[in-house]
């Protein structure tokens, strides 16, 4: 008989990159007006969180201002917080004091690409507040990262770092209700190095702590296809099905109706 039990479908995290730089959209959505647009764009296609963004972090990115981050990001948070929209929005920054300004106007979970080892004053922030907190797998800084590739074993490497970073979340008092963790897809990795954590996502899963992927467009599908940015959605649904299929809790998209897609008609499949 064909085993139709699956584990429920991951939540759909929908980016809102508010920068003139980011790999995929950056420069479609850099005013706050269009970044608004975008995000409800996102949200009537039927995204369950927005995570909004004002700092590209693809390999080689320069480090921008807290003041410009803030200015990115906190209008648009505050806009979207205003219209009363029904998701939780998130805030993706490495810097406490534009987390600060994001939960003020309105966040609620804050998306650490460094997991908390870039600003000593993150966790204790996401702590006070009562905030939910991604910690994300990465190594160096975006400038740096792509030559931070050595690794005897990188699933054990990233999953040892993970649990030590929860634990260090945790005892800063952040709610272990309220932490994902990320792989980080793309960071501080070799093409073949995504893919590993891609085969052994179940591992992960399996510690215990809800799990946020994001592969959406990252660049090694064009390892894969020859694709560009803009011509990876196919790669980026089958990302989506593999996260599916490991049990992963949340999938972080730029494309969030062909993610809603896929999901409808896989379920349908299982019901
Ligand atoms: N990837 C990016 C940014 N933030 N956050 C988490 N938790 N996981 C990720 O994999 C992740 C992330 C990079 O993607 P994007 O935001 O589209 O590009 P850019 O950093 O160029 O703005």
């Amino acid at each position: 008989m064909v085993d139709r039990s699956a584990p429920a479908p991951p939540r759909v995290w929908g980016i809102v990159n508010v920068t003139p730089d980011s790999f995929h959209d950056g420069g479609r959505h850099a005013t706050t007006e269009s970044a608004i647009a975008h995000a409800r764009r996102l949200l009537a296609e039927g995204a369950d969180v927005l995570d909004v963004g004002g700092e590209s972090t693809r390999p080689g990115a320069e480090e921008v201002s807290v003041d410009e981050e803030v200015r990115r990001v906190a209008p648009v948070v505050r806009a979207l917080a205003a219209v009363g929209v029904p998701v939780p929005i998130s805030v993706d920054t490495r810097k406490a004091a534009v987390a600060e300004a994001a939960l003020d106007a309105g966040a609620t979970i804050v998306n650490d690409v460094s997991a908390g080892t870039h600003d000593p004053a993150m966790l204790a922030l996401v702590a006070r507040r009562g905030a939910g907190v991604v910690l994300m797998h990465s190594r160096g800084t975006p400038r740096t990262m792509q030559g931070q590739t050595a690794y005897a074993d990188v699933v054990a490497e990233v999953r040892a770092h993970l649990a030590a970073r929860a634990a260090v979340a945790e005892e800063a008092g952040v709610s272990p209700a309220r932490i994902w963790v990320d792989p980080g897809i793309g960071f501080a990795k070799t093409a073949e190095q995504n893919l590993l954590l891609l085969r052994h996502l179940e591992t992960l899963v399996g510690d215990g702590r809800p799990v946020l992927l994001g592969a959406s467009r990252k660049s090694f599908l064009e390892s894969l296809t020859g694709r560009r940015a803009e011509d990876r959605l196919a790669g980026s649904l089958a990302c989506v099905v593999r996260a599916l299929e490991a049990g992963v809790a949340a999938v972080r998209v730029h494309d969030v109706a062909a993610t809603r897609d896929l999901l409808a008609v896989l379920a349908a499949f299982r019901a």
